[in-house]
């Protein structure tokens, strides 16, 4: 059977290394940078310019393709998900991390049909890793497969978790509570990239056993979504339903099980595994 989708991933892949070369360029500048939701949740020109450039290419290669981006989204486009092949944005996952200079930086387009994810690209723009996956035909990092770990004692793990840019006392005393009870199970450590994507590639790729954030939005998780599960992984989310349009309160976990027959569903778009301590 034709293989539909590989010239939008073939496309996928190159937007992503354009946007790479952006990302990396405007580090050398000073940059414009912007708050949104709160002073410590940042935006800027830079992520503004490659979304830009992803619509505008997309949609002069794909006319009928839809599409979902983080700043389109903040800026008033609906975030709706349809049967249409959709094209799912985050052009500078970890702004804070470009605005710091602190080089876990990705650029994320995930792709779904029939609400299904067929393929995902992370690039990881700073570390030059390009991080892939087709339904069905793996995970890839720079061209090399990608295996989530084997550990299955929770103590001998390292997690992955974000601190999130709510900075409500009370939000901040829930974050230290759950990163304590886990802290003390105990574990080999918890670490945190400062990006979402960048913490799935490496769960992915069996460097850390687990990820989890809380508050999590559908173009943070849809690229790395494919490349965790491709790579052996399991996706999931702890609120029902339509799980891709939420904030998700996500959870990747590398516990090896069955790969997931679907990205579909609630149901079927995460497999069932093990759920977080
Ligand atoms: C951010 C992530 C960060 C996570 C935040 C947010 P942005 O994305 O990379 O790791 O904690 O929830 O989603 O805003 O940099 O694209």
């Amino acid at each position: 059977m034709a293989d539909l989708w590989q010239e939008a991933m073939d496309h996928a892949v190159a937007l992503a290394k354009k946007a790479g070369e952006i990302v990396r360029d405007a580090l050398q500048n000073e940059m414009k940078i912007m708050c949104k939701s709160s002073s410590v949740d940042l935006v800027t020109k830079t992520d503004q310019k490659v979304e830009q450039l992803i619509i505008d290419s997309v949609k002069e290669k794909f006319p009928n393709h839809g599409f979902i981006g983080e700043e389109s989204v903040a800026a008033g486009q609906p975030c709706l998900l349809t049967d249409d092949p959709t094209w799912i944005v985050d052009p500078v996952d970890g702004t804070t991390n470009f605005v710091h200079g602190y080089p876990f930086v990705a650029v994320c387009i995930g792709f779904a049909v029939n609400k299904m994810l067929e393929f995902g690209v992370v690039y990881s723009c700073i570390e030059d890793k390009m991080y892939t996956a087709r339904r069905g035909k793996g995970a890839f990092c720079n061209g090399d497969p990608l295996q989530v770990s084997d550990q299955k004692e929770i103590n001998q793990s390292i997690i992955a978790t974000e601190f999130g840019s709510s900075r409500d006392p009370e939000v901040v005393d829930k974050i230290f509570s759950n990163m304590r009870k886990i802290l003390c199970l105990p574990v080999h450590g918890i670490r945190g990239s400062g990006s979402a994507a960048v913490n799935m590639c490496l769960v992915a790729a069996g460097c850390v056993e687990a990820y989890y954030e809380v508050g999590i939005h559908c173009w943070d998780v849809a690229a790395a979504a494919v490349i965790v599960a491709e790579a052996g992984g399991v996706l999931v989310d702890l609120e029902e339903p339509e799980p891709m349009m939420m904030p998700w309160r996500l959870a990747s976990a590398s516990w090896r099980g069955s790969r997931p027959q679907s990205l579909r569903s609630s149901s079927s778009w995460v497999s069932s595994g093990p759920p977080l301590p």
